[in-house]
């Protein structure tokens, strides 16, 4: 599946940069081109991967290039305001080999915060592809204006886009590190991810038939139109002498060589991949769609294992739309991903807003307290005024 990503802030920005380093190492062709969007000129310095042509300062008149401090109502303005330069430059993409929009920031920001549902508002309104958001929710002890950020940015953005898929920082932190350096693990985990799932909708990475390869229409049915979503992913390497490229390419049939192996294999990477650690964890009970994408070499995907993990994963979520299939690679390494779509016990999701209500409510408290001191000052001030005549 084609993409042109669209990174606002600096997680936005690192992430994209993530994922075109994912793509040029693996040479899977599903990034057609990436933008870098921030109000800060030394988070776009320190981009790897998206060239200074492919770079868009907002808001310089105001910020003077050094971002918005955390504050996502001036992202959102300053986006608004220069939104016309970024979509000029969507507009020099061969928009026409696209099969969607995918626009990433964190949550937790000011620019990305507040802008990113301003630039997937505008692709919505003048592209017919899909728009996806990514959004990346911050970590528990990031502080009070990072919560309340992102509990206003996700209700936004989630209108914005046709699915938000939903990284959640908190659940990826390892202990003993800080999140500053883990950032870069995190952001190869997520490309690892997105990687595998939308360049399996690109079709074969090793030249072999497949047998029921996944489609970017697959993909696109499952994320739908509205709502959050969530990945889930598990390898294993695979017992067995290293092959030479030729006889991986040539690979066989899974079911007639070891099938019983084969289908033990991917049905229980299916359930390590959804019950294991997911991108926003959640009850995948109550999901409205699913996909479950197979990578590995050929001769070890096997279909049977394919119908029975999606049999399982209709149980576990009680949907019936699980679609499934599978993406030849050569390589020593089988994957799973599980993509979980319109999840919405989400307790992540439901501390936020709680969160915010809670904090806009102090925050109207103290607006209202401090309002009847500065009376009580004044009328004090007044009453200690002595009458002049
Ligand atoms: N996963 C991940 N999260 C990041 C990364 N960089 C920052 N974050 C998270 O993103 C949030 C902060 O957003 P930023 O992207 O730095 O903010 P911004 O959009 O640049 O906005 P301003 O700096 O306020 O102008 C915090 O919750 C961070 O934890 C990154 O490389 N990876
Ligand atoms: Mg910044």
């Amino acid at each position: 599946m084609k993409l042109a990503l669209i990174g606002i802030g600096q997680a936005g920005g690192k992430v994209v940069d993530a994922l075109v380093d994912y793509e040029r190492r693996t040479k899977t062709g599903f990034v057609v081109d990436a933008i870098a969007v921030n109000s800060a000129r030394a988070d776009l310095r320190g981009l790897r991967n998206v060239p200074e042509s492919r770079q868009v300062l907002v808001g310089l008149t105001r910020v003077k290039g050094h971002g918005v401090g955390a504050d996502n109502e001036l992202g959102a303005e300053v986006t608004a305001e220069d939104v016309g330069d970024v979509l000029s430059m969507v507009d020099d993409l061969p928009v026409h080999e696209i099969d969607a929009f995918l626009v990433v920031a964190g949550l937790g920001g000011g620019t990305g915060s507040g802008g990113a549902p301003v630039i997937a508002r505008e692709l919505k309104h003048i592209y017919t592809e899909p728009v996806y958001g990514l959004g990346i929710l911050p970590a528990r002890d990031e502080g009070g204006i990072y919560t309340l950020n992102a509990a206003r940015s996700l209700q936004t953005f989630v209108r914005e886009v046709d699915n938000l898929i939903v990284f959640d920082n908190d659940a990826w932190r390892k202990t003993g590190e800080s999140l500053e350096s883990g950032y870069g693990s995190l952001n190869a985990e997520l490309a690892r991810r997105l990687g595998v799932l939308f360049s399996a909708g690109e079709g074969d990475g090793s030249g072999a038939v497949a047998e029921s390869v996944v489609d970017a229409s697959e993909i696109i049915n499952t994320l739908g139109s509205g709502g959050v979503s969530t990945i889930g992913y598990a390898a294993v390497e695979l017992d067995r002498p290293k092959r030479g490229l030729l006889s991986r390419l040539s690979g066989g049939k899974a079911d007639a060589e070891d099938g019983g192996d084969s289908t033990n294999r991917i049905t229980s990477l299916v359930r390590r991949a959804a019950l294991g650690r997911l991108t926003m964890p959640c009850e995948i009970a109550g999901a409205e769609r699913g996909l479950v994408v197979i990578a590995g070499p050929s001769d070890v995907l096997s279909r049977r294992g394919i119908e029975r993990a999606r049999t399982w994963l209709e149980d576990e979520t009680g949907t019936m739309e699980i679609r499934g299939g599978d993406y030849p690679v050569g390589s020593d390494f089988v994957a799973a991903v599980v993509l979980l779509s319109g999840v919405y016990d989400v307790p992540r999701v439901k501390e936020l807003q709680a969160v915010a209500i809670e904090t806009q409510r102090d925050m109207l408290a103290k607006r209202e307290s401090s309002a009847a001191s500065l009376d009580d000052l004044v009328s004090t001030g007044d009453d200690r005024i002595e009458p002049l005549f």
